[in-house]
């Protein structure tokens, strides 16, 4: 393990945000947290203090009082990294931060690296690679929905899917190879049906887990939602409404809207990116408003989700030629018939009884709009988000749990060809080293350096 990290030292970092504030957390991780404090906190001997205490006091160094502070002990093994834990809770002055930073640092504690603190907890077995990556997912939350998904994964929820999914295959593992030891006279102490069922049941596990990266990435990255639909269909105005503010320029001249405009809003948890677009039209001599209307179509291309605006007061057949063509282009979309306040009698909203994916606006009048975000969420989420259930979120997972995905296939062909038990052992292997790759049981230390590298200092 030394090698890894270094080990025998104790490593120091300013823990909480740079900047004057309240308190500041200075800590320190390795066999000489205790020793290195004990030398700055005159008024006690730290190391003769039980675990998970608290102690008020000042930290001087030598005649020179750096602050006074408040010590939280975390002894080994019961500690965030596995190690040796002390937290200084200083005031939150930058300067009296570094002070006590280089005061640890002449005592002989080291500068801790990014995210070192959750490397550390990694290799002591505190937390799996993981659970590790799921601490700076969370850190880097920034919706109801990244925060349970990271904090799912830190549970544990995560590992124990891939633990099951390991552990049901090491144990047919170990019949295979058993039957390569008794290569000479020909038995199978696997049962092959038995092993296609299960490798069925893993496959749909498996599926499952990368199936949910889609809705993963949402959850990371936002939706991007563009706001499409004929000029003067209200488009800017439904943008202005959802946003609750007057970003976009509204006006009864067609055409108002030129390039594009971009806003962020969280409904429910998910972030959306909305995009504001030129109104389509067939015929204009305007270079500009061409231009804008070129970009426009390229939104819709690139658009997790679409609306198309339009007024209610439209014939039907305009309606379902653009539905059409959404279909073909395979887009998920959702049809907005705005402008509902203008409408006089019941009859012409009929006509668009038949379509899906419709609802009714007005977006000037705030009518309904309640309802559009509730079915921009639905689109989305399918109802697939629970608390209880593991969405991956993570490029690295779903890049292993793919190659898990395509050797179990491999051993599924394998056992239809009846391939020999020396081949199916090579797939089973194969299998078994991704899932090991996502929980660090496998690794190198260029890899862990990489995903530590992206974590913040302290951390
Ligand atoms: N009665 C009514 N008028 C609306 C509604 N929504 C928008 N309008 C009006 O429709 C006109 C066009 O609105 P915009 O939001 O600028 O339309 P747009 O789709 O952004 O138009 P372009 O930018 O030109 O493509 C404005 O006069 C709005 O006040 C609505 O729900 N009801
Ligand atoms: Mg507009």
């Amino acid at each position: 393990m030394n090698q890894l990290s270094g080990w025998d030292d104790t490593i120091v970092a300013i823990a909480t945000p740079q900047g004057v504030g309240a308190i500041g957390i200075i800590r320190l991780s390795g066999n000489k947290a205790f020793e290195i404090i004990n030398h700055f906190f005159p008024s006690k001997d730290l190391e003769r203090q039980s675990s998970h205490t608290l102690h008020v006091g000042f930290l001087k160094d030598g005649d020179n009082v750096l602050d006074e502070v408040v010590v939280s002990l975390f002894k080994a093994p019961k500690s965030y990294t596995g190690e040796d834990v002390i937290e200084i809770s200083a005031h939150g002055s930058p300067f009296i931060h570094q002070q006590i930073v280089e005061a640890c640092i002449k005592q002989g504690a080291r500068l801790a690296k990014p995210g070192e603190f959750t490397q550390r907890a990694f290799l002591n077995g505190k937390l799996d690679l993981a659970q590790a990556e799921a601490v700076a997912d969370l850190i880097a939350s920034n919706t109801a929905a990244s925060q349970k998904a990271a904090l799912h994964t830190i549970r544990g929820g995560f590992s124990a899917n891939l633990k099951d999914l390991r552990d049901r295959l090491l144990k047919f593992s170990a019949l295979i190879e058993l039957e390569l030891d008794f290569s000479q006279e020909d038995v199978e102490f696997a049962d092959r049906t038995q092993f296609y069922e299960l490798i069925n049941e893993l496959q749909s596990s498996t599926n499952k887990l990368v199936s949910s990266f889609h809705l993963g990435n949402v959850i990371r990255n936002g939706v991007s939602v563009a706001i499409v639909g004929k000029p003067n269909a209200g488009k800017s105005t439904l943008l202005n409404n959802l946003l609750n503010e007057n970003r976009a320029i509204v006006s009864d001249i067609p055409g108002t809207t030129r390039d594009t405009i971009e806003e962020v809003i969280n409904i429910d948890g998910i972030l959306f990116r909305l995009i504001d677009t030129a109104g389509i039209r067939d015929h204009t001599t305007d270079i500009i408003e061409s231009a804008g209307i070129e970009r426009s179509l390229e939104k819709i291309k690139q658009a997790d989700l679409v609306l198309y605006v339009f007024d209610v007061n439209e014939g039907v057949v305009e309606i379902r030629t653009w539905l059409q063509q959404a279909q073909q282009d395979n887009l998920k979309f959702l049809l907005v018939a705005n402008k509902i306040d203008s409408l006089g009698e019941k009859p012409s909203k009929e006509k668009f009884a038949e379509l899906d994916h419709i609802v009714f606006i007005s977006a000037k009048n705030s009518l309904h709009t309640e309802v559009l975000k509730e079915k921009m969420v639905d689109m989305i989420l399918e109802r697939k988000i629970q608390s209880e259930s593991t969405i991956i979120t993570n490029a690295r997972h779903f890049h292993a749990l793919k190659e898990v995905a395509r050797s179990l296939n491999d051993i599924k062909e394998g056992l239809d060809k009846k391939i020999p038990g020396d081949l199916l052992a090579l797939d089973i292997r194969r299998s078994l080293h991704y899932l090991g790759e996502i929980t660090g049981e496998i690794t190198n230390e260029d890899q862990l350096d990489y995903i530590f590298s992206k974590f913040c200092i302290g951390k």
